[in-house]
């Protein structure tokens, strides 16, 4: 029997029209993969939909080709990621759940003395018994997993396969700093454990766990997957087979574009200097169909980090036929600036003084954004973004009022790209 694990496909993710389409056509070639393949059904660990509810355009394709992938009798099983969930079923997900196109297997009881126990769906095709756990927020998965009735799910006979979202311990990367687990707070004895939430292919495994698989994002979900992909990083999902005594992983490339890094240290350089060594290294690469991760980094010796002109590269990549530029900077610094040392006697003059001191790296071409008035709408903004949720106020809410109060004192339009 051979069946399909894909993860974090995060569709609506790209805000460029070359990305959104590179997505959607990479999304539509795996569901194809999956029917061509002969998967007998497709998991999906979380993460599928980079928001709980994504745009019109995004909904239209995935739910056409979900259709298509139904029609072919393929089930589809899911369970929630962490940009995807929803605690009031308020996702796309649940939609596709309606229709019959996707099975949510996260359904649990949870008896008086707290205990949860996982219930079993059981895919009528094969018998597969599938069960799982949504990504939960951030650092309550532990406490989750330890009220789970393992021995119950554990005795469970038949061919077993665990879905996940998140990180363990023993198969981490040495980049990866985020929340993770022990892999001995997954039930034992499961044939199969499908996990999503680790942007990149790996599998592990121990004595009392069959297979762990991380099929990776098959494109991209934030700036560090295209960095990732700029390396050694490879995109796509998962093709298992349990014909054998174990079950066998095979990884099935997407066809996610070529991604080409672009990377300058700016340590102990001008800006002038840097801006010679992005336009160096850009001119050498052949850009065309190809996404271009271009990334500075580290301290410059003197002038501003507003010097560097990663704007201008990124034209001249997008003239010469890029399909698009990834551009990340967030590393760099100048000494010239960095060390600033204020006084005040109150926390707004110092916050005052440390804005009066750095305005000047600011090139926004945007009068009042710079300068004296740029001070004072940098404050007002501080002030405005710093303010608490209101009681009983949802993320998706006190997200767009701080989006349209931070606009409104930047004198921005949201319609603005
Ligand atoms: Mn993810």
């Amino acid at each position: 029997m051979r069946f399909a694990h894909v993860s974090d496909l995060h569709l609506g993710f790209q805000r460029k029209r070359s990305l959104q389409e590179a997505e959607r056509r990479i999304f539509e070639g795996m569901v194809d993969g999956w029917i061509k393949g002969g998967a007998r059904f497709v998991l999906m660990a979380g993460d599928i939909f980079h928001v709980n509810i994504p745009e019109m355009r995004v909904q239209r394709y995935v739910f056409a080709k979900f259709r298509q992938l139904h029609e072919a009798g393929i089930p589809a099983y899911a369970i929630y990621g962490s940009h995807d969930f929803s605690p009031v079923s308020n996702s796309v997900i649940d939609l596709l759940v309606s229709t019959g196109y996707v099975t949510k297997v996260t359904d649990a009881v949870t008896g008086e003395d707290g205990v949860i126990t996982p219930k079993f769906t059981t895919d009528p095709g094969t018998g597969a018994k599938i069960c799982g756990i949504s990504g939960l927020k951030v650092g309550r998965d532990i406490d989750y997993y330890k009220k789970l009735d393992r021995k119950g799910i554990e005795a469970e006979p038949g061919f077993k396969i665990f879905m996940f979202h998140g990180s363990i311990s023993e198969m981490r990367k040495a980049a990866d700093e985020g929340d993770h687990m022990p892999m001995s707070m997954l039930p034992a004895g499961f044939d199969y454990y499908a996990g999503g939430h680790v942007h990149e292919y790996g599998t592990g495994g121990d004595d009392s766990h069959g297979v762990v698989a991380y099929p990776g994002t098959p494109f991209a979900g934030n700036y560090a997957d295209f960095v990732a992909s700029a390396g050694d990083t490879k995109r796509g999902y998962i093709m298992a087979d349990s014909s054998g005594d174990k079950v066998s992983v095979e990884f099935v490339e997407s066809g996610s574009p070529e991604h080409v890094p672009i990377t300058v240290d700016a340590n102990g350089r001008s800006p002038q200097i840097v801006n010679e060594r992005l336009e160096e290294k850009a001119g050498a690469e052949d850009p065309v169909g190809k996404i271009m991760v271009v990334r500075v980094y580290g301290q410059m010796s003197e002038g501003r980090t507003a010097d560097v002109d990663t704007a201008r590269v990124s034209l001249g990549l997008l003239e010469r036929g890029a399909l698009a530029v990834e551009v990340g900077r967030n590393m760099l610094t100048s000494r010239e600036y960095d060390v600033v040392r204020v006084r005040g006697e109150s926390r707004d003059q110092i916050v005052r003084g440390v804005l009066e001191t750095n305005i000047g790296q600011v090139r926004t071409g945007i009068e009042r954004l710079e300068g004296g008035s740029g001070v004072r709408i940098a404050e007002e903004l501080l002030r405005r973004i710093g303010q608490p949720k209101i009681e009983n106020e949802d993320n998706k809410t006190y997200d767009a009022r701080m989006i349209t109060d931070g606009s409104k004192t930047m004198g921005l339009s949201l319609d603005d790209p």
